[in-house]
This record gives C-alpha cells, structure tokens and sequence, in this order.
C-alpha cells in the first residue's frame, strides 16, 4: 500500500500510525510537506506566521489542542543552540536511533521545574501519542 501512496501523504501523517511510519521515514534533500505548507502551496490551517516561523493546526491532533511551530529556515538564537546541544550531546550518547525532545509547560504539561528546558529522551522506542 505505501508504494502506492503520493510522496506527499508518505512523507508525513495524515492519521494512522506514528510509530511504524517513523520506522520507515528517511531524512531527505527533497523538500518535504511542511516546505509546502510554508510556501503555501497546500493548505493548512495556520495560526502564526512571521518571518522566521509558521505555527499550524496538526492534522492528525493527539490532544485537544496540538499545533507545530516549525522554522522556515535553519535555526538562530537561543532555542536554536538549546536544539544543537541537544543533538551534539544525543550524537555523544549514541542515539543513532533517533530520540525526543520534549518541552513540557505548566500543569498540563507536566512542568515541575519553573526554568526553561528540554528533555532529550532515547534509547528505547518512544510510542505516541505521548502520555
Ligand atoms: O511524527 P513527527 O514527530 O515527525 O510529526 C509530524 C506531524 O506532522 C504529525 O503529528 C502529523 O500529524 C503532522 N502532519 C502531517 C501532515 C500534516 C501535518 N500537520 C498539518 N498538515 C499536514 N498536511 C497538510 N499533510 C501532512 N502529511
């Protein structure tokens, strides 16, 4: 079934399952279906756009509210470094599997310490929809 689908609907989700399609989705050159969602050449509902980022609806929600934030270009400032580190230490630690980074924010999400940070979690298959 897969090879039958467009590029398109294989290089993201729309719905099923994450898990086995991250087993299978390859990094790549080609542009992927958020550069067309940035360059609106296909439509997404999208809640805050400036010059360096889009912010829109994911079309799969796992939560009452689940929305992206993805960047138009390659990555500055300090959250930028924060995400380099986070690689640069993931690589130190072998992660060649992949991991995940995780902000949590305020009850709902689980923040107990009240200083900005990211978990980087690996070593095991994560399963979503995270708890
Ligand atoms: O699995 P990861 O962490 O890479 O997250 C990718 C997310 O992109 C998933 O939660 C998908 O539901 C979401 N996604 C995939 C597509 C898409 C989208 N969100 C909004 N609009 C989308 N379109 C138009 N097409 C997709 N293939």
């Amino acid at each position: 079934l897969r090879i039958l689908m467009s590029k398109e609907m294989s290089s993201g989700s729309s719905g099923g399952d994450e898990v086995s399609k991250a087993q299978t989705a390859q990094p790549s050159a080609q542009p992927t279906i958020f550069s067309k969602i940035i360059d609106k050449t296909i439509p997404a509902d999208i809640l805050y756009e400036d010059d360096q980022c889009l912010a829109f609806s994911d079309v799969s929600p796992e939560a009452p509210v689940h929305f992206l934030v993805i960047p138009k270009k390659p990555l500055t400032g300090l959250l930028g470094h924060l995400l380099l580190v986070a690689k640069k230490v993931a690589d130190q630690k072998k992660l060649e599997k992949g991991y995940r980074i995780v902000i949590n924010n305020g009850p709902d999400g689980a923040q107990s310490v009240y200083h900005l940070h990211l978990h980087i979690m690996g070593g095991r298959q994560m399963t979503w929809p995270p708890g």
